[in-house]
């Protein structure tokens, strides 16, 4: 079987300090978080910044800074800076760091409910728009899909031209509002794609290492970190994102599959490294 490309979301967007003391802030934290879970087995990073108080932010230049200090720590590592930002952030904000030319990011592939009152809104002009700036600077989507419908979509604009192969596609299982991550779930999705394309699995909460299993077993990729769930078993908090993709790199052990490299990411992807 192909090797396993470990995606780490070490601080997402929503999750603080108060859910997990090691959510981090800072870009030293940041560095610090990307280069413990690469040395674990992450060969991707998907990054939100923050301001150091914790309140997320797309700054360009905030994220120029993270990166360059992950970039420090693990020079080969590819970083996948986040476009869905935060939940209510206007389209030009959330593209900001696309304005740096990194060589992935993330592109939400269609709008739900967040909990409560919010609404990540994706709608089908917004993905037109985000497919068409990403495109433009060469830059690899992995297609954030939460649920069935969202693929569908990813299909029609593929054929109207929108969308572009290779097709990386990520299943956010398990948001309060998407797609819940059951084992049915799961097959529903990776079913849902066509063949040549590749898929990574993040399960949010309770799902992360039962979808990590599942994932690892049948050939796709996983994604793991703080962002999506802050435990690592059931009542014990994760000791920051390391203990988190340590956990999928024995899941995948025990079923013979070998870690990828950043490189051999890149080759299992179809990406030009930076
Ligand atoms: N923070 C969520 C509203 C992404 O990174 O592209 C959206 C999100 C998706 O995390
Ligand atoms: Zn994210």
């Amino acid at each position: 079987m192909n090797k396993l490309i470990i995606t780490c979301a070490i601080s997402g967007a929503e999750v603080t300090k108060k859910d997990n003391p090691y959510v981090p802030y800072t870009i030293q934290e940041m560095a610090e978080e990307a280069y413990q879970a690469y040395n674990a087995g992450a060969a991707i990073i998907h990054l939100h910044v923050r301001h150091d108080d914790g309140r997320p932010t797309q700054s360009k230049l905030r994220y120029e800074k993270a990166i360059k200090a992950i970039k420090k720590r693990c020079p080969d590592v590819i970083i996948q800076p986040s476009t869905g930002g935060a939940v209510g952030m206007s389209r030009d904000e959330r593209l900001k760091p696309t304005l740096l030319s990194p060589e992935m990011c993330t592109l939400d592939c269609g709008t739900l409910n967040f909990g409560g009152d919010d609404i990540f809104v994706n709608t089908e002009n917004d993905i037109k728009y985000f497919a068409h700036r990403i495109y433009e600077k060469s830059i690899f989507p992995e297609l954030e899909c939460f649920e069935k419908g969202h693929i569908d979509l990813v299909l029609r604009l593929h054929k109207k031209g929108f969308i572009k192969t290779p097709m990386h596609f990520s299943f956010v299982l398990g948001v309060n509002g998407g797609m819940t991550g059951e084992e049915r779930d799961f097959h529903f999705m990776r079913e849902s794609i066509p063949m040549d394309a590749t898929y990574s699995v993040a399960g949010i909460g309770k799902y992360e290492f039962s979808l990590a299993e599942l994932s690892i077993k049948y050939g796709g990729h996983v994604r793991v970190g703080l962002e999506d769930n802050l435990y690592l078993e059931k009542g014990v908090l994760a000791k920051g994102n390391q203990e988190l993709v340590e956990k999928v790199v024995q899941i995948a052990k025990s079923y013979g599959r070998e870690i990828a490299t950043p490189d051999e990411a890149r080759q299992i992807l179809g990406l030009r490294r930076i």
